[in-house]
């Protein structure tokens, strides 16, 4: 079936039921997938109940009620429908609303899926709370509103790293939030913390690309600053986000300048972001990229149902627990990204590796790898591995790299996938961003497969220029 009608189906299944359980992923796709959809149930009168779980597998499952409320399912489901089958669950008490590669039950149930992956090209770049929001729509014209918390479940899930903003359907959900003035659309540097971080310290963290003379040095950035006119004195704390558009097309251009006469490519130095104009200033409210990573603050360290509060709008007591998880999130990735560097990596050719064992939470190990890179050899892919909690038997690899390095060939994902396989374990992720989960005791001989691999693509990719 088309897309259009298959929303209006899965719009249909909500409005018979009498009540719904929500079962949801801990991420910030998760987390707004489930906040637009129970939302979009609540204001129809039709009680619901949220179920977060950092994976749908065996034992999670016992976690999804028996009894005869709709099961609707964001953000996972499609690859689990086996578990479902499993647990007894048949398919016309099931709405599965995701994005990740769908697999049918072994025993041919039928669960009802809408899955961007079904659907072309144009669906393929959008997360599970863009569907979620989608769907909501078609309950009522009137959900609008929620078309930030889509933006943010959307960045917060890199659809918009490759292009540099959103595409496809995704896209067209920014702009229905900019037409009900829920989202304001801007295009501006490629950085972090457009809304709540001095120019100058944003300009200083900005490593992909990196900056020359600015990259790693915040006074550096400031006088540069200063003498543009942004800035009235060094210790200015003006934003991003406060800029004129004039004054933002003269910091762009002097920014794009320092680049390419560095002889590096100013290529997605400029990206699309989304503000949110009805938040409070200086918030991490206030932008997609900033909010998503207060979900994913509060998913990581267990409370997504702090993070969903905030998504209902709870700007008091909920909030401020929010703003609490985010700082100890910053802070614990802070502390792994100082021990990466002062521990150091070991240098296999092609890639740099390292073992923090279970010093730190498995769950930040991919963010701190990125952070801990810009202070080491950016033209090579990091590769850290950890324990992780639960799973003894496991050890937790996560890979970040460049742009700079992907156009030279190399793609992580693919990297991670071929080695995980033989190694027995299993990977996925993005061409700049990768993970993977393998049997502990093989790190060794992983990791040098690993840099055997990237070491081909860079080979491959020399021979193709
Ligand atoms: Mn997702």
């Amino acid at each position: 079936m088309g897309f259009v009608e298959d929303v209006s189906r899965a719009a249909k299944i909500i409005l018979e039921a009498d009540a719904a359980t929500l079962i949801s992923h801990i991420d910030a796709d998760g987390i707004s997938s489930e906040a637009i959809i129970s939302q979009a149930v609540t204001r129809l009168g039709i009680p619901v109940n949220p179920v977060f779980v950092r994976q749908l597998e065996p034992m999670t499952m016992k976690h999804i009620p028996d009894d005869d409320t709709l099961k609707i399912f964001t953000d996972l489901g499609g690859g689990q429908q086996n578990l479902l089958e499993e647990a007894g669950i048949t398919a016309d008490s099931v709405l599965i609303l995701d994005h990740h590669i769908s697999q049918p039950a072994p025993g041919g149930t039928e669960y009802f899926q809408v899955n961007s992956q079904f659907y072309g090209e144009d669906y393929v770049k959008c997360s599970a709370a863009g569907i979620a929001y989608l769907v909501a729509r078609k309950l009522d014209p009137a959900n609008t509103d929620l078309a930030k918390l889509s933006v943010v479940g959307n960045v917060g899930d890199m659809m918009a790293r490759e292009n540099h903003g959103l595409v496809g359907v995704a896209r067209w959900i920014a702009e229905d939030g900019a037409d009900s003035g829920h989202i304001r659309i801007r295009r501006g540097i490629n950085c972090y913390g457009l809304s709540t971080r001095p120019l100058h310290i944003c300009l200083s963290n900005a490593d992909d690309p990196q900056i020359p003379g600015i990259s790693g040095k915040p006074a550096e950035a400031a006088a540069l600053l200063c003498r543009i006119g942004i800035y009235q004195s060094p210790s200015d704390q003006r934003v991003w986000e406060e800029l004129s558009s004039e004054e933002e097309k003269r910091l762009a251009s002097v920014l794009a300048e320092q680049i390419i006469a560095n002889g590096e490519s100013s290529d997605g130095f400029i990206a699309e972001h989304y503000f949110f104009p009805d938040e409070m200033e200086k918030t991490p409210l206030r932008n997609a990229s900033e909010y998503a990573t207060m979900l994913n603050a509060c998913g990581r360290w267990a409370k997504p149902k702090i993070g969903e509060a905030v998504c209902f709008g709870d700007r008091g007591q909920k909030y401020r627990e929010a703003e609490h998880m985010l700082r100890h999130h910053r802070s614990i990735i802070r502390e792994l990204c100082e021990y990466i560097i002062e521990t150091g990596v070991e240098d296999l050719g092609s890639i740099q590796a390292i073992h923090t064992g279970d010093k730190y939470p498995d769950t930040i190990a991919g963010i701190g790898a990125g952070m801990a890179l810009s202070k080491l050899d950016t033209n090579k892919p990091i590769l850290v591995m950890c324990s992780v909690s639960d799973e003894p038997d496991l050890i937790k690899v996560s890979m970040r790299t460049y742009e700079k390095v992907l156009r030279r060939g190399v793609d992580l994902q693919e990297v991670l996938v071929t080695a995980a396989v033989e190694s027995g374990g299993a990977g996925g992720g993005h061409n700049i961003a990768a993970g993977a989960y393998i049997p502990k005791g093989c790190e060794h001989d992983f990791t040098r497969r690993v840099n055997e691999l990237v070491k081909g693509q860079f080979a491959a990719g020399q021979k193709d220029r």
